[in-house]
């Protein structure tokens, strides 16, 4: 199922919170046009902004009419409402109820922790600094046990879980936007990466089972003359020896495995890094795009 017409986003672009809300816009391919909210000029506070939410804060959709306020919310929404297959939210109680407690968690450890302690380094947020990070800590420890016994928070693929603790805001600190994509088809992923070639500055590469076996993936990506992160979420040395060679990795640049959903956020920092040395001296500061094409490992 397709809206009838593009769906509003309000957000804010360094908003995490708004991330997640496009995040899973883009992961559905639904159509939509961004409404940039000036957080900083106190526009989320108006009383226009009020009538969509009371709450005064980003994001919220409207989606012909029908308005949802709150990020998790919307992936709610958004995964019942065009998702006809409900791999992102199945249906299986159990399988729902722990995907739920992944989304409490974003709501409460997570927004409290290392979201607020961003917010606290990044913008001056005047909030105590140290108990942000001592809650972010805990939450990372227990992230990391959960990903290294398996590659998805809940299943065996990616789900609202994961969505809703995502790296974008993270590539924004670093003046990048992110590509989001996931496929299951070989084909679909040399298609991507070929495309890459003209639209994006870096591709952050999670090749999954892939790695092992694809020599199409490794001649796409030497195409591309692009730098290359390869992350994955385990440490593919410590399973099985058939998986601890990756074609993928003659074209890679870096290799970040065994750091659960960090490894993303490393390339990001990574892909920054390289494209900042790669920059002519005297070159205008400008966005760049990279490209993150996400499998399981
Ligand atoms: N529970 C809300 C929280 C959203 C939230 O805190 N948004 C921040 C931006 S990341 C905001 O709009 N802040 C406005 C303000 O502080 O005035 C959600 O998940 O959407």
């Amino acid at each position: 199922m397709r809206p009838a017409q593009p769906i509003t986003l309000y957000g804010f672009k360094l908003s995490g919170h708004s991330h997640r809300a496009e995040l899973m816009l883009r992961l559905l391919g639904l159509p939509f046009t961004f409404q940039p909210i000036d957080l900083a000029g106190g526009e989320q506070r108006s009383e226009r902004f009020r009538q969509l939410n009371p709450f005064a804060t980003v994001p919220v959709i409207d989606d012909a009419g029908t308005v949802v306020a709150d990020s998790v919310a919307i992936l709610v929404y958004l995964a019942q409402r065009y998702d006809p297959d409900r791999n992102w939210l199945p249906t299986d109680p159990a399988m729902a109820a722990q995907i739920q407690r992944w989304l409490s968690v974003a709501q409460g450890w997570l927004a409290f922790g290392p979201a607020r302690a961003r917010i606290i380094l990044k913008f001056g947020g005047e909030y105590d600094l140290a108990a942000a990070q001592a809650l972010a800590e805990r939450l990372f420890k227990i992230l990391e046990a959960e990903l290294t016994a398996r590659p998805f928070l809940v299943g065996d693929r990616a789900t609202l879980a994961d969505i809703a603790a995502s790296v974008g805001a993270r590539a924004k600190d670093f003046g990048l936007s992110v590509d989001f994509r996931q496929s299951n088809h070989e084909g679909e992923l040399v298609t991507w990466i070929q495309d890459a070639r003209d639209s994006a500055k870096a591709i952050i590469i999670n090749p999954g089972g892939f790695s092992h076996t694809s020599v199409a993936l490794l001649d796409a990506l030497i195409f591309t003359e692009l730098p290359v992160i390869e992350v994955h979420l385990s440490n593919i040395h410590r399973r099985e020896s058939f998986r601890h060679r990756s074609f993928v990795s003659t074209a890679a640049q870096g290799v970040i495995m065994g750091l659960g959903p960090t490894g993303y956020l490393l390339a990001v920092e990574a892909a920054a890094d390289i494209l900042k040395a790669a920059k002519p001296q005297g070159a205008q500061s400008q966005g760049a795009q990279s490209k993150s094409k996400k499998r399981r490992a």
